[in-house]
């Protein structure tokens, strides 16, 4: 068998968490060939159907239960010719008494794979239905992202009955926010926080792109192996869309540091990309079964759909937004007022379409600026380095003094910096500038309850991998967004008619 994976906190990234070979307790697992042979069980098969890993391997699946459930079973596996995913049964009787099963089948990479939950009470299909309906109602309609978001987290926290839901919005680095969060009386918030990529590994975002859906019932629940471990060519079963996957153990302490005894998230994707989850906690052991995680599933892809048009909406508005801000910016100017007259109000103007923490303008050998910004001395030595960018052009950059080591001096001040010549030469500049991530970001600091800190130790808590997350991010800038290029792209153009403009009436004048 291949060596163990080798994990440690440097390299989360490359734990291979689709083929840890594992189940958690809430379910077991039998992966077939291509002939429906049982090639891999899990070990907890007994305890759930009765009949031992070792004792079914290498015989026919068909044999496991009744000529009826069987047929049962192939029926349903017809939904996977035409349907991405899994092929779904609830309450199911698979021995024809009293014992019911959610059952979840998928095709894995070479192996047709079952999984079987035992669960209690007939199935609730349609008031599941209407819920979801009703709860995505309410959703819907509520005109800004924010809102929608923390009507969601309210909703899907009545639907799953998870004690606090957040929606967790990644950002362009990976690193991630909670936007919106729905919470018991009591409970310390984590709104508006933000969280490092490291938290949740690259490996994990591009899993969680393809399986939608993941739950941890009880983060000190037993797992079970799949035997055998790898199939006679080595190869390890690949549990990518497995519903019972046990999960990185790493991971699991991190929970624990959090006080998190039962964790769930969803995915939430716009455009095919991973764009958030609904990220779940409960602070005490919980479960919910196969058919309410299939309600909750549905739920996160009408959200997506909500999501996609609010969106689109907003990206109208920019555009609308920069629009009107080359109109009032012509009217402003043109009226005669010099540039740096005008400044204060022009950048209040930009602010609503590219937002910034300090503002400067460098015309006619003058320096004026506003919030957060290089000393003019500073400045005069940046302007020689924009100077030697492309002309015409906007130059964005969310860590400065990696390309200008002077930048250090003014780092605290100013990491990144978007700047547009409004002029030929010698150059004349208004620069954007925004400080330092670390320091504008939101953190609530450590976990209510870190009492029993795990092997890893407090390296393995939120606020220990925000403060590896601040070294990394030392010196950056929020990142300058691909909307935020091109309305700075759009308005360089602007500025240079209204200057170029300025610039001949006033020759007029002198002539
Ligand atoms: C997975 N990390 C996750 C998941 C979440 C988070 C939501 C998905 C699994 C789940 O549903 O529980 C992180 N949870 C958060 C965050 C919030 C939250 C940020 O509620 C904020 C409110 N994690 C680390 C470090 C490593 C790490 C340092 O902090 C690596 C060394 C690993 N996290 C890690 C791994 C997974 C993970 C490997 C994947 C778990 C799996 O699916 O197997």
């Amino acid at each position: 068998s291949p060596p163990a994976p080798q994990v440690d906190l440097s390299n989360c990234d490359r734990e291979p968490i689709h083929i840890l070979g594992r189940v958690q307790y809430y379910g077991c697992l039998i992966a077939l060939s291509s002939d429906w042979i049982i090639a891999h069980a899990s070990e907890n098969c007994d305890a759930i159907l009765g009949q031992s890993a070792e004792s079914i391997l290498g015989t026919r699946f068909i044999d496991l239960f009744s000529q009826e459930a069987v047929h049962f079973l192939r029926t349903r596996i017809q939904v996977l010719s035409y349907q991405p995913g899994a092929a779904r049964a609830f309450a199911y009787p698979l021995f024809g008494d009293e014992r019911l099963f959610d059952i979840s089948i998928h095709n894995g990479q070479r192996h047709l794979i079952f999984e079987f939950e035992p669960r209690t009470g007939p199935s609730r299909q349609l008031e599941e239905a209407g819920d979801v309906q009703a709860l995505i109602g309410r959703v819907q309609h509520q005109g800004t992202l924010e809102k929608m978001a923390q009507e969601a987290a309210r909703g899907l926290r009545l639907l799953s009955g998870f004690d606090r839901v957040m929606v967790y919005r990644f950002e362009e680095d990976d690193s991630g926010t909670v936007i919106a969060e729905a919470l018991e009386r009591g409970q310390k918030p984590y709104l508006g926080l933000r969280f490092p990529a490291s938290d949740i590994p690259a490996q994990a975002r591009r899993l969680y792109t393809r399986s939608p859906l993941r739950i941890i019932p009880d983060v000190d629940g037993p797992t079970y192996r799949i035997v055998p471990e790898v199939d006679p060519n080595g190869e390890p079963l690949d549990l990518s869309l497995a519903v019972t996957r046990a999960v990185s153990s790493i991971h699991l302490e991190y929970l624990r540091n959090m006080g998190v005894a039962a964790s769930m998230s969803v995915s939430i994707l716009r455009r095919g990309k991973l764009w958030g989850l609904f990220a779940c906690h409960h602070r005490t052991p919980l479960y919910i079964d196969y058919e309410k995680r299939s309600s909750v599933e549905l739920f996160a892809q009408l959200f997506n759909y909500e999501l996609a048009q609010v969106e689109m909406d907003s990206e109208l508005r920019d555009v609308d937004r920069a629009r009107s801000l080359h109109d009032r910016m012509m009217a402003q100017l043109s009226s005669g007022h010099r540039i740096h007259e005008a400044f204060e109000h022009l950048v209040e103007d930009i602010r609503e379409v590219i937002p910034f923490d300090g503002a400067a303008i460098y015309s006619d050998g003058a320096y004026t600026a506003i919030g957060s910004t290089p000393t003019r001395e500073e400045f005069l030595g940046l302007a020689r380095f924009l100077n030697t960018a492309p002309a015409s052009q906007i130059y964005a950059t969310d860590n400065i003094g990696h390309r200008y080591p002077k930048g250090q001096d003014f780092v605290e001040r100013a990491a990144g910096l978007l700047s547009l010549p409004i002029s030929r030469t010698p150059r004349d500049y208004l620069v954007l500038f925004r400080r330092e991530l670390a320091q504008s970001v939101t953190w609530a600091g450590s976990p209510e309850k870190p009492a029993e800190i795990g092997p890893n130790g407090i390296r393995l808590t939120p606020r220990k991998s925000f403060e590896a997350w601040q070294e990394i991010v030392r010196s950056q800038s929020a990142p300058w967004k691909a909307g935020e290029r091109r309305a700075a792209e759009a308005l360089r153009v602007t500025l240079l008619e209204v200057v170029l403009k300025l610039t001949e009436e006033s020759n007029i004048v002198r002539k």
